[in-house]
């Protein structure tokens, strides 16, 4: 399977840290944003959405959106429950990655720290501010109360790491890129640590866990 990239996305770093976890070995195809690749003729044929992460299997099918290639890459593995009440839980805060939590952490990323265009006192960046707080408050609470119900090695969604865990680590691991203070949240940092002690964890660039804040392309 061949998976199409940029070296700083934070979606496609779920998919190649959940590859990782399982051990699937992905071709991978690095794109870059700055450089006009995912507005290209050819991309757009892989993925009319012209994003990555994109997958393309072995027999040239392709599947975009982060997790649903996810969910794709950890059918039939413990990161994804067999039983309904537990897919619904993963379901639950996969949807809240998207809707909630993604978006505020990614653009104070982006604008702030990559691309240094916008001034963190301006009221648009102080919205994705706030709304980026209010998204790690709830995901604190959340790992809290899975902790308070089934013991200090809490996962987001059930007893064990799932999808939902690798779906929502790689934004809120950048949040102090965007200007955030992770230590105001005790159960997330915990979580994090959880993450990166997993046997199969891979940093942003492998190998270079210290380069998972990079603001640098090629950061070899
Ligand atoms: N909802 C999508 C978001 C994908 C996304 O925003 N990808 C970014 C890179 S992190 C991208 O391709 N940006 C280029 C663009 O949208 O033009 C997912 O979860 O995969």
């Amino acid at each position: 399977m061949r998976l199409y990239d940029t070296q700083r996305s934070g979606n496609a770093w779920k998919v190649r840290l959940l590859a990782s976890l399982l051990n699937i070995r992905l071709e991978r195809v690095t794109l870059s944003i700055d450089a006009g690749d995912l507005g290209s003729a050819a991309f757009r044929r892989v993925n009319p959405l012209a994003q990555v992460p994109t997958l393309e299997l072995n027999d040239g099918r392709t599947i975009y959106e982060s997790q649903a290639i996810l969910h794709y890459l950890a059918h039939r593995t413990s990161l994804w429950p067999e039983d309904r009440f537990g897919q619904s839980q993963v379901l639950t805060w996969l949807s809240f990655e998207q809707s909630q939590h993604m978006h505020p952490l990614a653009q104070l990323r982006l604008r702030l720290a990559l691309h240094r265009s916008a001034d963190a006192s301006a009221p648009e960046m102080l919205a994705l501010r706030a709304q980026a707080l209010k998204a790690l408050t709830q995901l604190d609470a959340r790992l809290s109360a899975q902790a308070a119900a089934n013991g200090p090695d809490a996962w987001v969604a059930g007893t064990s790491i799932s999808i939902a865990d690798v779906a929502l680590y790689p934004y809120t691991r950048l949040a102090p890129m965007g200007g955030i203070d992770l230590s105001a949240f005790p159960s997330i940092c915990a979580w994090l640590e959880r993450i990166e002690a997993h046997p199969g964890y891979e940093p942003l660039i492998p190998g270079q866990p210290d380069l998972n804040y990079t603001t640098k392309e090629n950061s070899k």
